[in-house]
């Protein structure tokens, strides 16, 4: 009996089949993080792809021969890192991974699911009732996300999704997360995410969260405050709340349910005043407290709820069922990511029924969201991050000047760009306020569908650079489509320059003053970020650069470049780093900035490069590494992590190569990433890299192969040019 995963044209879906040998593989809980060893050994197992090219063959495969040591040393270790991590890739090109690691995913999906009464199968509820006891902290609690403190966000919800499992009330480790909540105040102070879904359950009644305002979509499109300006993902996630909201949607009082009345506070259910609660939040969830604007705006739609019109609810809610059905077409039932999906899902059963097509549907593309590890499994963040690992995996190899040695893997990586590049507008994309997609690439998979600035830009400069390296390759990707990617660029740029991560800047960060989620930051509008920034002025610069495209809007191209390294200058930090917001987090940041700079022509000796290079200097550790904390993130200033990571260390050396400094301090980087490889080629998983809206982490486990291999194959063409 063993799982197996399976994929098509991205898509990834883990499957048990009771012929096969067991693949249990025990999970460090020391470590927080999964190693990814279900899909990794048996890949290996099946799919070696080893070279095995020993120095006696080097002249004979065209690889470099150095006298200097470590330049030697280089060469075995990324020859030995291709290989092992070529041997990961599927057959549609991309490379699988976990894509797990906030903690408040999976209790949607048991919730749905207990709801709409859809079974997972038994092995998969076995797996993640073990991915939840895996997750559990010695206090009894969750995290938000899996390296996280205990919250009430994650214990609230973890601890129901158990029950729902099936885990009886006297479990002890059940227990212990019971007198946790207990000793906390009661689930009243979880945050309004977790609230939201306690009423959907009927553990708590509708009133005790503030209204949704459903009627707010309604108003004129072009106030600033109308939801069609929010950052797409609030904008998806707050369509299906508020007709859920709207509809006050409530599963069915099992015994259960009733159960986890009595579990989840410390009053009587029927004596708790839930409204005095509305606000009510724990000191350990809260990061982004509510503004009074919001808390006076909250007195005005909490009363319009007591008296609303019905006509008027009845336009709202058939203004949202029908966007979000285009929503679920759009995307094929994917929908933008984990949080929609189910209560997408939850809609269209209530409105539909159970037995629609749509809910089929729905259910068709449950599985997509799914992941299996060594710590059991786990709804993941998105629906995978395939396009994103593969774009890096592409130049990362590429980089090391040895492609005539792995042309199948770049190849088959090449057909996966080639599948996964969005053709066409979505249907009637004005009217569902969707920016235009043809030529976008997805951070996914096609079906998945939405188009997103930097996606795309690497999507470019991956194709760009095989187009340019592989001469004898395929050309599947034509300068047709080629231009659409860059049209596509052109049209997201932003006033201040920058560019944001799918849409236009929409409306002002003053609607910030309204996000009602506690636990997120900057979640109201899509801003401009240096690392999307970056990514569009290197792929527009590459594209640029070609002689077939010189003159394809270049004026456009040329002043769209010089606003972005405006924008990019502009985010500099006094002590010479960025900010990254998309992984941990200034070695980043840093490292996107000075990619951009020196791409456009900068000097590495200009004061904003040495800022940025003294900078990461002062951060190198005595073992030659970097490495940097999750909190880094969240408190938006430099924290060291306990230990060097090779991620972060992958980053920061990639950037010091770019701006020619100090060799001795490369070398030691270097030397670092060759001490922490294992024999095989990996190298070992450390903490989470990736982050979210500044308080929610997302595991990338290809990181830990991509940036080692693209480091170590640009101090090989360094040192070969030099
Ligand atoms: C992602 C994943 C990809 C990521 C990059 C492309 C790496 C980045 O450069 C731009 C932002 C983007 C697209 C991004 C934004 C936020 C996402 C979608 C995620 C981190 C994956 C999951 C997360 C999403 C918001 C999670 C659901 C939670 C909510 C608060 C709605």
């Amino acid at each position: 009996m063993a799982w197996r995963l399976i994929c098509d044209r991205g898509q990834q879906i883990w499957k048990y089949f009771v012929n096969e040998n067991s693949n249990s593989i025990q999970f460090d809980k020391e470590s927080l993080n999964s190693s990814d060893k279900v899909y990794r050994e048996y890949a290996i197992e099946q799919n070696s792809k080893r070279l095995n090219i020993d120095e006696n063959q080097y002249e004979k495969f065209h690889i470099p021969l150095f006298k200097d040591e470590l330049c030697s040393s280089v060469v075995k270790s990324v020859l030995n890192g291709i290989d092992y991590y070529s041997s990961l890739q599927v057959d549609d090109g991309h490379w699988p991974g976990d894509y797990g690691g906030p903690m408040f995913l999976l209790p949607g999906a048991i919730i749905t699911s207990y709801i709409t009464k859809f079974e997972f199968s038994q092995e998969e509820k076995n797996e993640m009732i073990k991915y939840l006891f895996n997750h559990q902290l010695s206090n009894g609690g969750w995290g938000t996300h899996i390296e996280n403190k205990a919250t009430m966000f994650g214990t609230v919800l973890n601890y129901i999704s158990l029950r729902l499992l099936g885990i009886p009330f006297n479990n002890e480790q059940l227990q212990k997360a019971y007198n946790f909540i207990q000793s906390e105040g009661g689930a009243m102070y979880a945050p309004s995410w977790a609230k939201f879904w306690l009423c959907v359950l009927g553990v708590m009644p509708w009133e005790g969260v503030n209204s949704l305002f459903p009627e707010l979509w309604l108003l004129p499109e072009w106030l600033p405050v109308h939801p069609s300006r929010y950052w797409c993902h609030c904008r998806m996630v707050y369509l299906p709340m508020s007709y859920v909201y709207a509809e006050k949607i409530v599963g069915e009082i099992t015994p259960l349910i009733k159960e986890l009345r009595n579990e989840l506070y410390i009053e009587k259910y029927h004596e708790i005043d839930f409204i005095k609660h509305r606000n009510s939040i724990s000191s350990l969830d809260l990061y982004t407290p509510q503004t009074y604007l919001l808390k006076i705006l909250n007195i005005f739609t909490n009363t319009y709820e007591s008296v609303y019109n019905r006509q008027l609810r009845n336009k709202a809610s058939e203004f949202l069922i029908d966007y979000i059905q285009a929503e679920d077409e759009h995307t094929n039932y994917i929908n933008i990511g984990p949080v929609n999906k189910f209560i997408n899902m939850l809609s269209i059963w209530y409105s539909k029924g159970r037995q629609s097509q749509q809910f089929q549907q729905h259910l068709n593309r449950v599985k997509d969201y799914l992941w299996l590890s060594e710590d059991g499994m786990k709804i993941q963040g998105y629906n995978g991050s395939q396009l994103w690992d593969t774009a890096f995996s592409i130049q990362a190899i590429l980089e090391t000047g040895l492609e005539h040695l792995y042309t199948n893997c770049l190849n088959s990586a090449y057909y996966y760009l080639e599948i996964s590049q969005v053709l066409e507008d979505v249907k009637d994309h004005v009217k569902y306020y969707r920016h235009i997609s043809k030529g976008g690439w997805p951070f996914s998979t096609r079906d998945h569908g939405w188009p997103i600035t930097d996606c795309t830009s690497e999507g470019i400069k991956a194709t760009l650079l095989l187009h340019e390296q592989m001469s004898n390759g395929p050309r599947l990707i034509t300068s047709e489509r080629l231009e659409d990617a860059i049209n596509f660029i052109l049209s997201t740029q932003n006033k201040d320059g920058g560019w944001a991560s799918y849409e236009l800047q929409r409306s002002g960060s003053w609607l910030e003053w309204l996000n009602p989620a506690e636990v997120f930051q900057g979640i109201m509008v899509d801003y401009s970020y240096t690392e999307c920034t970056s990514a569009c002025i290197q792929a527009l610069w590459k594209f640029r650069s070609q002689t077939i495209y010189s003159n394809y809007r270049r004026k456009e191209i040329d002043i769209s470049i010089k606003r972005g390294i405006e924008f990019i200058k502009k985010q500099q930090k006094i002590d010479g780093s960025w900010y990254g917001s998309w992984a941990v987090c200034f070695t980043y940041g840093t490292w996107f900035a000075i990619e951009a700079l020196i791409t456009v022509g900068e000097s590495p000796k200009s004061k904003i490069i040495t800022k940025a290079i003294e900078f990461l200097i002062s951060k190198q550790n005595s073992d030659g590494g970097w490495g940097e904390s999750y909190l880094s993130c969240v408190h938006k200033t430099y924290v060291p992590h306990k230990q060097s990571q090779v991620v972060n260390t992958s980053w920061a050396v990639l950037t010091l190569m770019s701006a020619k400094a100090d060799s001795n301090i490369i070398r030691k980087g270097i030397q670092f990433i060759l001490n922490k490889q294992s024999s095989n080629g990996d190298w070992n998983q450390q903490s989470i890299s990736g982050v979210f809206n500044g308080n929610c982490m997302i595991s990338y486990t290809n990181y830990r192969n991509i940036f080692p291999i693209w480091a170590l194959g640009r101090f090989i063409k360094n040192y070969s040019t030099q």
